[in-house]
């Protein structure tokens, strides 16, 4: 035990504690998909500005006014800093179980009140858990064995995983609907990965994926309506509803690329200019396992090198490509040392806070002006490569189940912090209320939103406005830049 503690004295709620993760993982509970709930449109925070206490939700928002009603979904959510109610002892025994979570009452947020049993002080405001310990390849030292995580931190965590995971769900439901037509590459399973990698970079350093894009989309900034109207080709889509589920883009994130293995080269050109421009940003640059086979990543690897660029190289290796495992298609399986030359880190990348760390790690390495910095993080995909894949022909049900079962990104979120107080089973379920409904509300404007008008078809392709027609194209193919 790091702290020198038994295990009961460190699982006790003190105001900070540790946590070896060995013991968490013998208590993992799978979270169950339930049935999304009537709308309402939540704050999309951005993963480096946790909102203040009092912002994190309306009902936490109307604790302090109003304290006199029982809505069971509400009740023991603490109220903002400087309320007046004072501790409530009798804090509630932690427990949590799949039922629990189906027999979830209909949402009644709007104007909820709230009874708050526990304040503010009642919670743990942070502790620090030990983090499995990273594979290293040239380098001599690697990320903390311990991270610490604030309690803020943890409920933005938690939200926004949810977030993508019913977002991706739901895309599910539609596409077997008809209601999304098209390729479709889902990441539910793999969550930790994005919301650890933004809890390691800023909002101004810049990112490029492959097709699974979805929930960089949502982590960049995009919204759970912009991301689902796009999915189904609308004109509030991020893309305007020409993009599709691989093509969405925001500040500083650039797709949502459907060629396996391009974007790495893309990605190393906006190293370079961030190198140019002096302006100490990095690109983190990702691709997959069967992407890490491709001969342009290899040439990428060395001109970012010699060039020094400051250039994170991720490999998502979620354990197959397109219907094949990493063992049938990969001559090494130790992608983290693919780079040769680069630096490299094989990372828990079920762990928010492993993937958190090692990001902060490789961030500093980049910084530091030391050149790029490959790390791989070990996940695991639940969905089939897309939508017309079902999965389950080239690896078991049994498979998937066991790594829902045991290492859930979302679950060892929150069995962390209910282990450690850091947050209530309520308040948790609250915020899944709320993320249920924003994806029902996003599902909902996916479906009514109209599709772009046919004389859009050819705009917003050039950043500028070039004089320049197509002949014998239909009349309205005139190619337009609106930028
Ligand atoms: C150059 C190229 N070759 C083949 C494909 C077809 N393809 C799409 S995804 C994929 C597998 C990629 O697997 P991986 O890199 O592990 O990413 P994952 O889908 O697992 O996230 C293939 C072969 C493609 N899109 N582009
Ligand atoms: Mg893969």
């Amino acid at each position: 035990m790091a702290s020198g503690l038994s295990a009961l004295e460190e699982l006790s709620l003190g105001p900070s504690v540790t946590v070896r993760t060995s013991e968490l993982e013998k208590t993992f509970i799978p979270i169950k998909d339930v049935p999304p709930s009537p709308a309402l449109i939540t704050a999309n925070w951005p993963i480096n500005q946790v909102p203040h206490e009092a912002q994190l939700t309306p009902a936490v928002a109307n604790s302090s006014s109003d304290v006199t009603s029982t809505d069971p979904l509400t009740s023991n959510c603490p109220p903002p800093p400087g309320s007046l109610q004072g501790p409530d002892n009798s804090f509630p025994e932690i427990t949590h179980s799949l039922a629990e979570e189906t027999a979830l009452p209909e949402p009644q947020l709007a104007g909820a009140r709230v009874v708050s049993a526990r304040t503010y002080a009642d919670f743990t405001p942070q502790a620090t858990f030990d983090i499995k310990k990273c594979d290293l390849h040239k380098l001599e030292e690697g990320p903390p064995l311990q991270a610490t995580l604030t309690r803020e931190e943890g409920l933005q965590y938690y939200r926004t995983m949810q977030t993508i995971r019913r977002m991706e769900l739901k895309a599910d439901q539609l596409y077997k609907q008809k209601i999304i037509r098209g390729f479709c590459h889902l990441y539910d399973g793999q969550e930790a990965c994005a919301v650890g990698i933004e809890g390691g970079i800023n909002l101004t350093d810049h990112l490029i994926t492959a097709y699974r894009a979805h929930g960089y989309t949502l982590t960049r900034g995009g919204t759970v309506r912009e991301i689902m109207a796009e999915l189904t080709g609308r004109r509030g889509g991020i893309a305007k509803g020409k993009g599709g589920s691989m093509h969405m883009y925001t500040k500083h994130f650039y797709g949502g690329n459907g060629i396996v293995g391009a974007q790495v080269p893309l990605g190393a050109g906006v190293a370079l200019a961030c190198k140019y421009q002096g302006n100490n940003e990095l690109c983190v640059c990702l691709y997959g396992d069967g992407a890490a086979n491709q001969g342009q990543i290899f040439e990428t690897y060395n001109m970012a090198s010699l060039w020094k660029l400051p250039c994170i190289f991720i490999c998502e290796n979620n354990k197959y490509g397109m219907g094949t495992s990493v063992e049938r298609a990969s001559a090494s399986t130790d992608y983290y040392k693919r780079g040769d030359f680069i630096p490299g880190l094989r990372v828990d990348g079920m762990d928010v806070l492993c993937v958190r760390e090692a990001t902060k790690f490789a961030a500093e390495h980049c910084r530091s002006g030391k050149g790029p910095i490959l790390m791989e993080l070990q996940t695991y995909r639940y969905h089939g490569h897309s939508m017309s894949d079902p999965g389950v022909s080239y690896r078991t049900r049994e498979e998937i189940q066991e790594v829902r079962s045991k290492s859930d990104p979302i679950s060892m979120l929150k069995d962390r912090m209910l282990s450690n107080n850091m947050a209530s089973v309520e308040e948790l379920k609250e915020i899944d209320v709320e993320v249920r409904k924003e994806i029902e509300d996003g599902a909902q404007f996916s479906t009514t939103d109209p599709e772009p008008p046919l004389d859009d078809l050819c705009n917003h392709i050039f950043f500028n406005d070039p004089p320049m027609e197509v002949r014998g194209t239909n009349p309205w193919t005139k190619l337009k830049s609106v930028s």
